[in-house]
């Protein structure tokens, strides 16, 4: 439905059907999914790091150009899973493909980069139903020196499937980025868009204050705690001139407790300090975060907490 009416001269039949296309973003862990969703958002929304496996959830981004809407599903990577976590995770990815108008199939560039695809990127590609358009995204292309070490690859990978468009870029440096997303958006089908447009996810804002959390405790503390942390929100207080965040850090050994507080809770801090100024900036108001860390043995593995996680359950 129209909310303006018609300039003089102009009919509804002159004027383009609104677009709206939905586009998964899948690939290995840590080739630059989250990143890749950032660039195209232009705001840093999803949580990056070095780590494989720092995205555990679904999450969707929103990108707009002139009359059309596209929804990008960041998911977690496809990997071999070893625990209850990770088998969820898995199903979240795969789970995303369904219901998309098109994939978008992240893989990455080493420095000297070979024409074909390894083997789980292809695996990965060969779980996309052929029915769904599949564009390729060749990134960290910043690694590539000379540049035309690329163009062989290019020329073979156009002979791996009938790809709707293969693009080089760095998603980190932002080079390619803006073409990308200019072909997303002309992939996408008429419709209506789902999304209000000052909506740029589809997540609650007290999402991002856990997340946030992890992320800091993530680079912080880096090998140090097998599985990572799980962060979860206690309570969410608005009535408050700053409203109040409530989150718990769930390590899974008693041990892992000195690791994330640091000395006389120094490092703590710094993580509060650093997630707290991440949030604001996209919540555009203050806020206190106050974190509690508790031992919750097993927690990745803990079906109640992997649910109050939001990780599904998955049909075995
Ligand atoms: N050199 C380079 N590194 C990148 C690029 N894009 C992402 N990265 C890095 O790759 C790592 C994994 O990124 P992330 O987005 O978390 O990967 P995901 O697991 O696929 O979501 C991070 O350290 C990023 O900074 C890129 O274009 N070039
Ligand atoms: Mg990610």
């Amino acid at each position: 439905m129209a909310k303006t009416s018609p300039r003089p001269g102009s009919t509804a039949a002159t004027r383009p059907a609104p677009r709206a296309g939905k586009i998964a973003i899948v690939g290995r862990p840590n080739v630059g999914k989250s990143t890749l969703l950032n660039a195209l958002l232009g705001e840093p929304l999803a949580i990056t790091s070095h780590h494989p496996q720092t995205t555990r959830d679904r999450l969707c981004g929103v990108v707009r150009g002139e009359g059309v809407e596209v929804v990008l599903v960041d998911t977690p990577g496809i990997h071999g899973a070893r625990t209850r976590l990770g088998t969820r995770m898995n199903a979240l990815a795969r789970g995303s493909l369904d219901a998309c108008d098109a994939v978008l199939l992240v893989v990455e560039l080493s420095a000297k980069p070979r024409p074909e695809l390894d083997r789980e990127d292809r695996a990965i590609l060969d779980g996309i139903p052929t029915r769904v358009p599949v564009v390729l995204v060749l990134n960290k292309v910043d690694r590539v020196k000379p540049k035309e070490l690329l163009f062989p690859v290019l020329e073979s990978l156009a002979r791996a499937r009938d790809f709707a468009g293969i693009f080089p870029i760095s998603a980190k440096r932002g080079g390619g980025v803006a073409e990308l997303g200019r072909a997303l958006q002309a992939l996408a089908p008429e419709g209506e868009p789902a999304f209000e447009e000052d909506e740029i996810t589809d997540r609650p804002l007290r999402f991002f204050a856990s997340e946030y959390v992890r992320e800091q405790i993530l680079r912080a503390t880096r090998q140090e705690v097998p599985h990572g942390v799980a962060v979860t929100v206690e309570s969410y207080d608005e009535s408050r001139r700053v409203p109040r965040i409530a989150l718990v850090v769930h390590v899974d050994k008693e041990s892992h407790k000195p690791i994330v507080l640091g000395r006389k809770g120094a490092r703590m801090k710094e993580i509060a300090t650093l997630a707290r100024a991440r949030f604001e900036e996209l919540a555009g108001k203050q806020v206190h975060l106050e974190i509690r860390v508790k031992v919750t043995p097993g927690w990745y593995e803990d079906p109640r907490l992997l649910d109050e996680l939001g990780y599904g359950e998955v049909a075995t």
